[in-house]
C-alpha cells in the first residue's frame, strides 16, 4: 500500500479552494544547521500564515509522503541525522523501504501537484554547476520545471551555480524565468546580476494570471519566479564571489560529487561567512514565502 496524507489543516483548506502554499523540507535537513533550520521552518509557515494562505512542507516520514507536517514532525525531521534527500529519482524507492527523506524543489514540485497546490516557495532552485561541461553536474529540478505545473518562488538561482549556463538550460527546456520587480535576474545572496532576466512580472496578480494562463492554454510545467533578497542582508558579489570560489575548489579538491555537492558548498560557505550566508538565507527564504503566499491568494481568488 501506498501511504501519502495530509495534514489537517493543508486537507480543509484545498478542500475550501483555499491558497495553500508548498515549503520544501532539503532546505531543512541539508541547506541549514541545527536549531536554526527549525526556527526558519516555523517562521516561513508563520510568514505564510500571515498572507492567509496554509503552509504545507513536504517530506518523506517512514514511508509515508506528508503534504503538511505537525510541528512535532517538523522538529523530528529538523533534528534527524542521516536524512535522505530526495529529487525525483529517490522519491518513491524512500517510499516503498519505508525511509525518511527531505524533498529537493524536484521532489516537492511533484507532491505539490499531485496535492493540486498551485503555489511553492524555496530559497534557491538546483542549477547547473560550474565545471558542468566536465561533471555533467545538472539540478534534477530544472527538468522538474519544464514538466510539472507549480509556481515557484525562489531568490533566483543558487550563485554557487554557473548563472549563465542554468539560465540557458532553462530556455531550452521552455522554463518561464520571471524576475519579480526587477529587470536584472538575482543572484541569491545578491539582488542584481550581470545577467537581465528573461521575464519580468511586478505584481502577484499578474504572476497568478500566468499560472492560470498557462493552465488555459494547456501548457505542461510550472514557472520560475525570481525575487530580489531584501537590501538590508544582501551580500554583495564582490564579497561573497572569491568565497564561493574558494568553497567550489575544496569541493573538488576532496572529490565531493553529486547531491553532496550543493550541501557541501552551502555549509564551507556559511563557514567561510561566519554565518553571515545562513542570515541571508533565512531572509530571503522568508521574503518568497511572503511572495508566495500572496500568489496562493490571488491564483485562489482569480479562480473562485
Ligand atoms: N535552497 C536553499 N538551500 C538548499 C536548497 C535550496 O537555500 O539546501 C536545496 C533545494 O532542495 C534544491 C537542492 O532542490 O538544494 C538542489 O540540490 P542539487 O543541486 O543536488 O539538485
Ligand atoms: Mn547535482
Amino acid at each position: 500500500m501506498t501511504d501519502i496524507t495530509q495534514s489537517p489543516e493543508v486537507s480543509t483548506a484545498l478542500a475550501e479552494g483555499a491558497p495553500v502554499v508548498a515549503l520544501e523540507s532539503t532546505i531543512i535537513t541539508h541547506g541549514m544547521p541545527w536549531p536554526d533550520n527549525l526556527s526558519t521552518a516555523w517562521k516561513v509557515e508563520e510568514k505564510v500564515r500571515e498572507t492567509g494562505a496554509v503552509p504545507a512542507t513536504i517530506a518523506v516520514l517512514n514511508g509515508t509522503l506528508h503534504i503538511g507536517l505537525s510541528e512535532t514532525e517538523l522538529e523530528a525531521l529538523a533534528k534527524a541525522k542521516d536524512v535522505a534527500k530526495l529529487s525525483r529519482a529517490d522519491l518513491a524507492v524512500c517510499m516503498a523501504r519505508g525511509g525518511t527523506g527531505a524533498t529537493t524543489v524536484a521532489a516537492t514540485m511533484i507532491a505539490a501537484r499531485l496535492a493540486g497546490i498551485a503555489t511553492f516557495a524555496t530559497g534557491g532552485i538546483g542549477g547547473v554547476h560550474r565545471g558542468a561541461e566536465h561533471s555533467f553536474d545538472i539540478s534534477a529540478d530544472l527538468q522538474e520545471l519544464a514538466q510539472t505545473d507549480t509556481t515557484v518562488v525562489c531568490a533566483g538561482a543558487k550563485a554557487i551555480l554557473d548563472l549563465p549556463k542554468t539560465l540557458e538550460v532553462l530556455e531550452t527546456l521552455g522554463v518561464p524565468v520571471i524576475a519579480y520587480g526587477q529587470d536584472s535576474f538575482p543572484a541569491f545572496w545578491s539582488r542584481t546580476s550581470p545577467l537581465p532576466a528573461p521575464l519580468r512580472l511586478d505584481t502577484p496578480a499578474d504572476i497568478a494570471r500566468s499560472h492560470i494562463a498557462r493552465a488555459a492554454i494547456g501548457l505542461p510545467g510550472g514557472q520560475l519566479i525570481a525575487n530580489p533578497i531584501p537590501r538590508e542582508v544582501e551580500i554583495p558579489p564582490a564579497e561573497i564571489e572569491p568565497i564561493i570560489a574558494r568553497a567550489t575548489q575544496e569541493a573538488a579538491a576532496q572529490g565531493i560529487t553529486g547531491k553532496a555537492v550543493t550541501p557541501f558548498l552551502l555549509d564551507r560557505i556559511f563557514d567561510l561567512t561566519a554565518g553571515r550566508s545562513l542570515t541571508a538565507n533565512i531572509a530571503l527564504v522568508l521574503n518568497n514565502a511572503a511572495l508566495a503566499g500572496a500568489i496562493a491568494t490571488e491564483i485562489a481568488k482569480q479562480l473562485a
